[in-house]
């Protein structure tokens, strides 16, 4: 774990995070990209990747390096900003989804060093990160740590809740699931969709240690990513889909959506005015 934590740092971090998620929605033009998923989750990578997480800046070279597997892999803007802001990734993110660039909608392990595991398909993060997390200790590796992030929505699929089984029945102290709990997805809200209350207590009950938390507060997130347990450690962090921008917060439909002129200047200015 890094040793160095500055709030205010780790905010603009995130606020610059949103801008690039900003600009990569725009340039795609009237085919959009999935900003709603990506903004939730501005602040939960800004603490990984600037004080939680130790992460190898020649890619997957460093044994020791934490693993970070983006299980809500359509949230990828806000990885690749997050990794271009800690000198993790060196393209340019302005090639985001154009062909031929390794910045695809998903990441992708082949076209990314960085990238530990390709996702997309949800419900298959969890399950990648229990083998991660047995294969470390298996080699004696007793301090990396493997973190994975699921989305709620994605919670509704069985592979999920397997894999949440064999992490407790395995030990897996060296895993932590960050759930991003902003109650949305693609076709409304995620207690009508298929309800996950009362989350906390499900975890529990699978034998992980779950915290339940602000998840745009850089403080609270530190504080439970930081922390170690003797079993697999939850984070279920409260979100918004949408983070900082007026008309977007909480509005299922911008889930996957392409951004106006207007609304482009609108939203960038908002995130700019918390910088
Ligand atoms: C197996 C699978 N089914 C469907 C999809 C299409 N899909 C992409 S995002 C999404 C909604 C996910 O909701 P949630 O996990 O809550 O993500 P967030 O709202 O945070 O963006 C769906 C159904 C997919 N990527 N994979």
């Amino acid at each position: 774990m890094k040793a160095s934590f500055d709030e205010k740092e780790v905010q603009r971090l995130a606020a610059r995070i949103r801008l690039d998620c900003l600009n990569m929605t725009y340039a795609q033009g009237t085919e959009g990209a999935h900003i709603g998923g990506a903004l939730s989750l501005a602040e939960i990578l800004a603490v990984l990747y600037h004080s939680v997480m130790r992460v190898s800046p020649d890619g997957r070279r460093d044994e020791q390096r934490d693993r970070l597997i983006l299980s809500k892999g359509h949230g990828a803007m806000a990885l690749y900003a997050a990794m271009k802001e800690e000198g993790v990734l060196q393209e340019e993110l302005a090639t985001y989804k154009n062909d031929g660039s390794p910045l695809s909608a998903h990441p992708s392990r082949a076209s990314i060093p960085g990238v530990e595991f390709s996702s997309g398909s949800l419900g298959q993060g969890l399950s990648l990160g229990v083998g991660c997390a047995l294969g470390l200790r298996r080699k004696g590796n007793q301090d990396a740590r493997v973190f994975v992030i699921v989305g709620d929505g994605e919670c509704d699929e069985g592979a999920i809740w397997e894999a949440a089984q064999s992490a407790a029945h395995f030990g897996c102290r060296n895993l932590v699931a960050i759930v991003d709990h902003n109650r949305l997805q693609y076709d409304g809200p995620t207690e009508q969709v298929m309800a996950l209350a009362p989350q906390r207590e499900k975890w529990e009950a699978f034998g992980w240690k779950a915290l339940q938390i602000d998840g745009h507060s850089a403080e609270a997130l530190y504080e439970a990513l930081s922390m170690r347990s003797n079993r697999p450690l939850v984070v279920i962090a409260d979100t918004v889909k949408g983070k900082g921008v007026s008309f977007m917060e909480g509005h299922p439909e911008w889930h996957n959506h392409a951004l106006s002129a207007e609304e482009f200047a609108q939203a960038v200015k908002e995130i700019e005015a918390s910088l």
